[in-house]
Order: structure tokens, then C-alpha cells, then sequence
């Protein structure tokens, strides 16, 4: 057994939108805990440059890759081109997703599809092509970001509470399919964080930013570092035989019901 059972040093972890939020905070955490991390983002070349430049300050080795991640002939392109230029992919993190708030009955059907093919489909493609080679050599460790909508359902994000719900099932799939040749496919479910994507329903005064502050036992939203902790758990030797868990990191929100709002 090794000494660190965290220790990820020297191992290479890809990560899906990592140019921002979530994703670029498990990324550092990963990074500053020694492991080389290949920053995935598809706006633009800029941005992935940038967040490189950031890792880079940080002491981290980081090299940067645009692809898009639905698109599965850029996955593959890339895929081939990362383990050639710099190592076999160790850890893969399929953290890139979107959110559409829009209620059902209102939501275009594109729209509906597109939540679906970001946040369901493309993490079953990246892992298909990196899949390959971890089966080839015996090891592997894959985290599909999941979401408090992975078990719960809320006003006007039908589309992604159906596709991060999916995700944990996949996860569960993956876990059966591929536990055999020793890698392990888990989850994190992260609840309410301070990122942009929850910037418009963060804001204060909104009814929103007061319910989840109730809501959550930690009596605030989460701070994306914490998240980094989880993340080099189910990367590391430490989970070797955990295998198609979801572990949440909320505050306890999946804890309980909640509180009156007008309770301390
Ligand atoms: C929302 C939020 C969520 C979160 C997150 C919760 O509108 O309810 O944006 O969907 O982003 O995934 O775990």
C-alpha cells in the first residue's frame, strides 16, 4: 500500500471546461497536488491560453487543448494528440456542462437536446475514446460531474435535472462495464457554489439566493476550492474500490428538508 494513498503526483488528468469555475477549481486542486492537467475549453483559443497562463502561476504543469466535446471526431482528434504530445490520460474528469433555465413548457426543443448532448452525451464520448487506453493498461479514473439535480428536480431546469440525472446513471453503467479492468467511474455531486453559472440566481435580493442560503445546513454557498478535495479522493488510490458513487459535496442540503425562512 503506498504511503500517500492521495497522492496523485506525476499522473495526468484531463478535465472538460476547465477554463473557469467549477472545473478550473477541481483542475488546480488536482494540479497543485502534482498531477499534469490538460485544459479542455471550447470558446475560444484566448481563453484557453489564459486559463493555461493561470495554472502556469501556480506552479502547475497545464497544457491547454480546444475541442468541443460533443463533437466526436474532435474528442477523438484530440484525444490521440494529448496522449502522443504528453502522456497516456491517468484521470478524466467530465466536468463541462450548461444549464438553460427556462420552464418546460416553454423550453424549444433544440434547447432541451443541446442541455442533453453538453451535459449527458459528451461525457459518454470523451470517456469512450480515452476509455481505450485505460483499459489497455489495467487502470483508470473517471469523475462525472453530477449536480444536486442528479436526485432532485426545481422550477425551470428540466433539461439539465434530466441530463444530470442520466449522467448518474451512466456513472453507475460505466462502474459496471469497467470495473473489471480496474477503473473506477464515480461521481461528484457538488451543490449550490458561488460560480457564474449561478451568478444570475446569486444575486442579492433574489428570492433564490436567501432560499438556498436557508436550505443548505452550512448557512451559505460553497466556495468552489472546496470541491478539490472530493475530487483528488475519487482520483487517487484512496478510492480504488469505490466504484459508481456519487458523493455530494453541499452542505448537507441532501440532508434534509429545509427550514421555515423565517427560522435561525
Ligand atoms: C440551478 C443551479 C443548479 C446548479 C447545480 C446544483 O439553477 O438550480 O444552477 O442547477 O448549477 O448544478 O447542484
Amino acid at each position: 500500500m503506498s504511503v500517500n494513498l492521495f497522492d496523485i503526483k506525476g499522473k495526468t488528468a484531463l478535465v472538460t471546461g476547465a477554463t473557469h469555475g467549477l472545473g478550473m477549481a477541481m483542475a488546480k486542486g488536482l494540479g497543485l497536488a502534482g498531477a499534469t492537467i490538460i485544459v479542455n475549453g471550447n470558446s475560444s483559443q484566448e481563453k484557453v491560453d489564459k486559463a493555461v497562463a493561470e495554472y502556469k502561476a501556480l506552479g502547475i504543469d497545464a497544457r491547454g487543448y480546444r475541442f468541443d466535446v460533443t463533437n466526436e471526431e474532435q474528442v477523438k482528434t484530440a484525444i490521440a494528440k494529448i496522449e502522443s504530445e504528453v502522456a497516456p490520460i491517468d484521470i478524466l474528469i467530465n466536468n463541462a456542462g450548461i444549464i438553460k433555465r427556462v420552464p418546460l413548457e416553454e423550453m424549444e426543443v433544440a434547447d432541451f437536446k443541446q442541455v442533453i448532448d453538453v451535459d449527458l452525451v459528451s461525457p459518454f464520448i470523451v470517456s469512450k475514446h480515452v476509455v481505450k487506453g485505460m483499459i489497455q493498461r489495467k487502470s483508470g479514473k473517471i469523475v462525472n460531474i453530477c449536480s444536486m439535480m442528479s436526485e432532485l428536480g426545481r422550477n425551470s431546469v428540466g433539461a439539465y435535472a434530466a441530463a444530470k440525472g442520466g449522467l448518474k446513471m451512466l456513472t453507475q453503467n460505466m462502474a459496471t462495464e469497467w470495473g473489471k479492468h480496474n477503473i473506477q467511474v464515480n461521481g461528484i455531486g457538488p451543490g449550490y457554489f458561488a460560480t457564474s453559472q449561478t451568478e444570475p440566481i446569486r444575486i442579492d435580493g433574489h428570492p433564490f439566493n436567501d432560499f438556498i442560503v436557508g436550505r443548505t445546513p452550512a448557512g451559505k454557498w460553497g466556495d468552489p476550492d472546496d470541491l478539490a478535495g472530493a475530487a483528488i479522493f475519487l482520483s487517487s488510490n484512496a478510492s480504488n474500490f469505490v466504484n459508481g458513487h456519487v458523493l455530494y459535496v453541499d452542505g448537507g442540503i441532501l440532508a434534509t428538508i429545509g427550514k421555515p425562512a423565517n427560522e435561525a
